[in-house]
């Protein structure tokens, strides 16, 4: 494990770099408006339909809330999220974009030297689902080869339109695939754990402190959840179909 002195002795004299510490070569500059930190950061684009969460995920960090209310972002939100983990402290810059056309905004121009993103879809929501490659096609014009989670949200939802085993696109792409919910708080962090050590470059890497999240607004039924996971580890094992339309 690297020392928090040892951490802050690369980070301003550079001299050899550690691989769990090696990510700190990658720290974007400052962005515009955003309060300057002695710690690595890097810039995180959340994308993908209106109304399947972005916001609400982003707030339930930043606040610890759980937002109701759904009021469409227009063109984008960044928010600054800080973790703590076994290598000292690391800042998401997470740049919450508008998924619905008309509040677009500058779209894929909020992705450039994007370093890292999530693509969200609702799992109550197919066509939420279907839209997962184009929001993917226009990220990865813009940033190449960039670590990418796919998140499916509201799997607190019993009535689920998109079935666990009928995610494949994570697969065909070579992402991480994650189930979520910002309503339960279920693998609320599992999104940015997982970019925090591809950017690291460092398997062991590891949260220290987890954010203070108010209590779950709705209890995940674990038993049921447990299952959609179980169907997820045996559909990996299964052939890819050729389309995914053909399930939906
Ligand atoms: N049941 C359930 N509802 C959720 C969950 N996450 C978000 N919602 C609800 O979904 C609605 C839309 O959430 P937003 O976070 O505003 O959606 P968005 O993706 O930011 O939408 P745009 O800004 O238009 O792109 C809100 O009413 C939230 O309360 C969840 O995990 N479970
Ligand atoms: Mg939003």
């Amino acid at each position: 494990m690297v020392c928090n002195a040892c951490f802050h002795s690369l980070f301003f004299n550079s001299i050899a770099f550690p691989p769990c510490l090696t990510f700190l070569l990658f720290s974007p500059k400052a962005l515009p408006q955003q309060q300057v930190v002695d710690y690595p950061s890097f810039k995180l684009v959340i994308v993908g339909d209106g109304g399947t969460g972005k916001t609400t995920f982003v707030k339930r960090h930043l606040t610890g809330e759980f937002e109701k209310k759904y009021e469409p972002t227009i063109g984008v939100e960044v928010h600054p999220l800080d973790f703590h983990t076994n290598c000292g402290k690391i800042r998401f810059y997470c740049w919450d974009t508008a998924g619905q056309e008309k509040f677009g905004g500058l779209r894929d121009g909020y992705y450039i030297h994007g370093q890292c993103a999530i693509i969200m879809f609702d799992v109550t929501a197919r066509l939420t689902y279907k839209n997962v490659p184009t929001w993917h096609r226009d990220l990865c014009r813009v940033c190449e080869n960039i670590p990418i989670v796919l998140c499916g949200n509201k799997v607190d939802v019993k009535n689920r339109q998109v079935k666990a085993k009928q995610v494949t696109f994570h697969r065909k792409k070579n992402l991480q695939y994650y189930e979520i919910s910002a309503k339960s708080n279920y693998n609320f962090e599992k999104p940015f754990l997982y970019l925090a050590k591809k950017l690291a470059g460092d398997p062991g890497f590891h949260f220290v402190e987890m954010p203070a999240l108010a209590p779950p607004d709705v209890v995940l039924d674990l038993t049921s959840q447990q299952m959609n996971e179980q169907e997820l580890l045996i559909a990996a094992n299964q052939p890819l179909p050729d389309d995914d339309d053909e399930i939906f």
